[in-house]
């Protein structure tokens, strides 16, 4: 007889949607404790989309990472509404497998954001109706998080390193500054002048051009870890042009909204890091899929944020128990962004600057009755 070894859990796909008996739509706005530059727009409070979803006495929140500007990313929290309620909510029907759904979901292009919103509110169903951690149900054992500190753009290089100072005080295992045209090389320098041997990356949300190569090749003498997304949202190829010619390594952010797009950058060698959002490439399921990829073809990947609530940033620690998430991610503490969330326990580094997974079924985090409803500034019930 062969030793016994433990079933390997039901693949994510096979399990099925439970009937559910209530659905809302809640859109929360939270003040920042302090507005968040990018290149692209500075926000100075979050407004998130949340899906709640009620089945025999058990309650799921999920969050949608959009903004509610196209700034960032082409979905909005009006798009995500419009697509969850209109497209979205009424292909799910109990009985219905995730992989059946996921393949529906596939008739509706694109607004992999929204589609994420409403797969992940039904993973943490099913895993509170399972009483299983959520990184459990998704096949993973417990380990601890890598922290990352994303620092938005400040008004001057003292500024900034007053900022890396802290985040390097708190022990964050990395820092990420954002860059734009004209803030970039000389703030760099100043950080590195203070903390040479930091872990260290930039972040310019697609503020290049390849005319600008000359340039960004002056960012190689700072040993950085890498230079997330310097050139367009919507490229692959010029990456791939601007990668052979710079030492430090490119991550893409914006370009990736799937598996297919992930395949396309690792076939063409436009970077060799890959940022992974479970929202922008749609969902726990599709983040699992291009992490084992990227993993398979010797590439990194991390969990990228959205400065989310605690209900986003609880999936997002879930999800970096999952194979190939090597590399610190951007999940901080949660006072990095909200004085007050709208979840409980917050996120907090421990003494190692690591995070650790909230216990408990589902997410581990209860979101806060009270604290939804004098942030709500709209509540829509579906059904
Ligand atoms: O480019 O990674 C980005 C926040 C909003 C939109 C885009 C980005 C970001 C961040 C913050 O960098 C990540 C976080 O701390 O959640
Ligand atoms: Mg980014």
């Amino acid at each position: 007889m062969p030793p016994s070894r433990p079933k390997p859990p039901a693949p994510l796909e096979a399990l099925t949607v439970p009937p559910l008996d209530r659905v809302d739509l809640v859109t929360v706005k939270l003040p920042f404790v302090a507005p968040f530059g990018t290149s692209v727009h500075v926000w100075t409070e979050k407004e998130a989309l949340l899906l709640r979803l009620g089945a025999g006495g058990v309650t799921a929140w999920s969050e949608c990472v959009s903004d509610p500007d196209p700034f960032y990313f082409y979905e909005t929290n009006g798009t995500a509404r419009h697509i969850i309620k209109e497209f979205l909510l009424p292909l799910v029907e109990p009985g219905t497998t995730l992989g059946e759904l996921e393949e529906r979901f596939g008739h509706v292009r694109g607004h992999g954001m929204a589609k994420a919103t409403v797969e992940n509110g039904l993973l943490v169903l099913l895993a509170l109706d399972q009483g299983l951690p959520l990184h459990e149900l998704l096949g993973f054992p417990a380990r601890k998080i890598m922290s990352g500190l994303s620092i938005g753009l400040k008004d001057s290089p003292d500024e900034l390193v007053a900022a890396v100072e802290r985040a390097a005080a708190k022990g964050y295992h990395r820092v990420k500054m954002k860059v734009k045209k004209g803030q970039d090389v000389d703030w760099v320098r100043a950080v590195r002048r203070r903390f040479p041997a930091l872990p260290l990356m930039v972040d310019a949300n697609g503020d290049y051009a390849l005319a600008d190569l000359d340039h960004l090749k002056r960012l190689d003498e700072f040993g950085l870890m890498m230079i997330e997304q310097p050139l367009s949202y919507s490229d692959i190829y010029e990456h791939s042009l601007l990668q052979k010619e710079l030492r430090t390594s490119i991550c893409l952010d914006e370009s990736i909204h799937g598996l297919a797009d992930a395949a396309t950058a690792l076939a063409l060698g436009a970077c060799r890091i890959v940022n992974i959002k479970q929202g922008r490439v749609g969902g726990l399921m599709a983040s699992i899929r291009i992490a084992r990829y990227c993993a398979e073809h010797g590439v990194d990947v991390w969990s990228g944020g959205m400065d989310e609530t605690g209900i986003g940033r609880a999936v997002n620690i879930h999800l970096q128990t999952a194979d190939g998430f090597t590399l610190p991610g951007d999940t901080s503490e949660t006072s990095n962004y909200f004085d007050e969330d709208i979840a409980d326990p917050p996120v907090v580094l421990d003494a190692d600057g690591f995070i650790g997974i909230p216990p408990g079924p589902g997410l581990g985090v209860a979101v806060v009755a009270e604290r939804v409803l004098r942030r709500a500034v709209s509540w829509e019930r579906l059904a």
